[in-house]
C-alpha cells in the first residue's frame, strides 16, 4: 500500500455513475454525473466535463466535453461493470504565476480481476493534456496546436493505475519524462467532513484547523470513491524532490544541465497531502498513529510508518492568539509526537528574520529539529553573476530564540537559494520543463530532512536510530557559525551530511 495520505481529500474523486459496456467496446455512462470537489468546499452534478484555465494575464480558455460515453476497447471490469466519475482538480500552477487550471479528469474503475472488489484505475489523461495545450495556445501561453488525436474520449490507451503501479501521469513526446500528471492513487484518504462515515469532530482549536475524523481507503473496493492526491500548488513537490529526486531528469537551467540529485536519492518519500486544515492528523497518521473506533481516539500502533517528517510551513502570528511560541498547541502536539513515537520531525523555522526571538510555530518546537536558511551563490549565473560559495546565514531567516528560551534554530541549511524539480504541470505541457528556483527556510528543511534520512540509514545498519541521536549527529557534523552568529546558527550543507 502506497504511503500516500489524502488528508484534506484534495484528490477525492466520486464513481458513482455506473458504466457498462456495450458490444462495440464503448461504455455509456447515464448523466448528470455526481461529482465533489473539497478544494473549493464543492459538490453538484455534471452533465459534462470540463476545463477552466486562466493565465497570469487575466485571459480565460473554457472547454466543456461530452461524458456519456466513453471507449474502452479491450478494458474488461467483472461482468462488464465499471464505476465512472470526475476528479475535480485545481492548480494554481506555479504559485499562480503560470496561471490557474480547474478541470474534471473522467476516471473509470474497474475489478479486473473479477474478485467483486474495485482495484485499478484508468484516467482519460490524453483528453485532459489535449484540453489543457488547447487552452495554453489560446491564451497565448505557448505557440502552436495540440495534436486533435489526443482528444479521444477514449480509456483504451491509457495505462491502468492499481497499488504498485500508483502514479497517473503519461510522457506525450517520447522523451521519458511524463507531460501530464493527474498525481497519485492515495493509499488512505481521510473522511475529515464525515462525507462517507458521518463522523467529523470540529476540534475547536485556538490556532490549529484539524478536524476529527475516520481513516477509508484511497480506492474504495466497492468503487464508490477513489482518491488521487496530486499538488495544487508546486511547493511539497519542490520540498519532496530537494530530499529524493532520484535525478531521472537532465533540466535545461539555459547557463549548465543538471540533473537536481536530491540530498537523499535512496529515501522513499510518503506524501501527507494536506492545504493546512489537517496537517497535524497527517502527522499522527505518518507517525503511527490511528483512530480506534471513534475519531477522537487515535492510539499509537506501536511502529512509526515514516522515520523522518518534512515540515515546511508554519504561523507567524502565534503571539497575536496568546501563545508564546514553543508553548503553543502546534509546538505541543508536534513534541507529543516526537516523544510518543520517535519520529523525527524537521521544522522550518520561518522567513520572518532578523531580529531576537524572531520564530514561526511549531518550527520553535522544543523537540523538534528546528532550521533556518543559509545562502548559497551557485544559481546566479541565471542573472550573469559568477557563482560563489555562500555559506553565511541569511538575512531574513528566522533567529530564535522561541520564547521559551530555547535556542532555536538547530541547524541552518541552504535556503538562499537552489534549483529544485516542481510539478509536471509547470512544464506546461513538457515535463522537461518543470523546474524552479526554490528557496526559504521551506527549502532548507528538506536539505536538512534529506541529511537526517541519511543519518537515520547510518544508524538502522549500525545501532538503534532516535530523534535526540540523529540531532546530536547533525549538530555535531555542521559547521560553527561565524561573524558574530549565535552558536545556534551552525550551518549544514551537502558536504557535511554526505562526509557520514
Ligand atoms: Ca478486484
Ligand atoms: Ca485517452
Ligand atoms: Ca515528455
Amino acid at each position: 500500500m502506497p504511503l500516500i495520505f489524502d488528508a484534506d481529500q484534495l484528490g477525492f474523486a466520486l464513481t458513482l455513475a455506473e458504466a457498462v459496456k456495450d458490444e462495440e467496446g464503448y461504455v455509456n455512462v447515464s448523466t448528470p454525473v455526481p461529482f465533489i470537489d473539497l478544494f473549493f468546499m464543492g459538490a453538484g452534478e455534471a452533465e459534462a466535463g470540463w476545463l477552466l484555465y486562466i493565465s497570469p494575464d487575466g485571459a480565460v480558455a473554457y472547454y466543456e466535453f461530452p461524458i456519456d460515453r466513453f471507449y474502452v476497447g479491450d478494458v474488461e471490469s467483472a461482468n462488464g461493470v465499471f464505476k465512472f466519475g470526475l476528479a475535480v482538480q485545481t492548480t494554481f500552477i506555479l504559485y499562480g504565476s503560470l496561471g490557474i487550471l480547474n478541470y474534471s479528469l473522467p476516471v473509470l474503475l474497474a475489478d479486473g480481476d473479477g474478485d467483486g472488489s474495485y482495484d485499478t484505475v484508468y484516467a482519460d489523461l490524453s483528453t485532459a493534456y489535449y484540453l489543457f495545450l488547447k487552452a495554453l495556445s489560446d491564451t497565448g501561453m505557448i505557440s502552436g496546436e495540440p495534436d486533435d488525436s489526443l482528444f479521444d474520449l477514449s480509456f483504451a490507451d491509457e495505462a491502468p493505475a492499481y497499488y504498485g503501479n500508483e502514479v497517473l501521469a503519461r510522457d506525450f513526446n517520447g522523451d521519458g519524462v511524463n507531460d501530464f500528471s493527474a498525481g497519485a492513487l492515495a493509499g488512505w484518504t481521510f473522511d475529515w467532513v464525515g462525507l462517507l462515515t458521518g463522523e467529523s469532530v470540529n476540534l475547536g482549536w485556538r490556532l490549529g484547523f484539524d478536524y476529527a475524523g475516520l481513516v477509508l481507503p484511497g480506492l474504495d473496493p466497492q468503487g464508490r470513491w477513489v482518491s488521487i492526491l496530486y499538488d495544487t500548488y508546486a511547493h511539497g513537490t519542490s520540498v519532496a524532490t530537494v530530499i529524493a529526486s532520484r535525478g531521472n531528469v537532465e533540466f535545461n537551467l539555459g547557463y549548465m544541465e543538471t540533473s537536481l540529485r536530491g540530498v537523499a536519492p535512496g529515501a522513499t518519500i510518503a506524501a501527507g497531502g494536506s492545504f493546512l486544515i489537517n496537517v497535524f492528523v497527517a502527522q499522527l497518521f505518518l507517525s503511527g498513529f490511528e483512530p480506534q473506533d471513534s475519531p477522537l481516539n487515535w492510539v499509537y500502533t506501536g511502529e512509526h510508518q515514516v522515520d523522518v517528517i518534512n515540515n515546511s510551513w508554519g504561523n507567524s502570528y502565534i503571539a497575536l492568539r496568546g501563545f508564546i511560541t514553543g508553548a503553543d498547541d502546534y509546538a505541543t502536539i508536534e513534541d507529543y509526537i516526537v516523544s510518543a513515537s520517535g519520529t523525527v520531525i524537521v521544522h522550518a523555522m520561518g522567513n520572518g528574520g532578523p531580529g531576537y526571538g524572531t520564530a514561526t510555530t511549531p518550527g520553535a518546537a522544543s523537540l523538534v529539529i528546528s532550521v533556518g536558511a543559509s545562502t548559497l551563490f551557485d544559481y546566479r549565473p541565471l542573472y550573469g553573476y559568477l557563482p560563489s560559495p555562500g555559506g553565511d546565514v541569511v538575512s531574513w531567516s528566522d533567529r530564535g530564540p522561541s520564547q521559551m528560551g530555547v535556542a532555536k534554530p538547530d541547524v541552518v541549511n541552504i535556503g538562499s537559494f537552489a534549483w529544485a524539480g516542481a510539478p509536471v504541470l509547470v512544464g506546461l505541457g513538457d515535463g522537461s520543463w518543470a523546474y524552479d528556483l526554490f528557496g526559504g527556510t521551506s527549502e532548507a528543511t528538506p536539505m536538512t530532512s534529506g541529511s537526517v534520512a541519511l543519518v537515520i540509514s547510518a544508524y538502522q545498519q549500525a545501532s538503534d536510530p532516535s530523534p535526540a541521536r540523529a540531532w546530536s549527529r547533525l549538530y555535531s557534523r555542521a559547521r560553527p557559525g561565524t561573524r558574530g552568529q549565535t552558536p545556534s546558527h551552525r550551518a549544514l550543507d551537502r558536504s557535511t551530511s554526505t562526509g557520514l
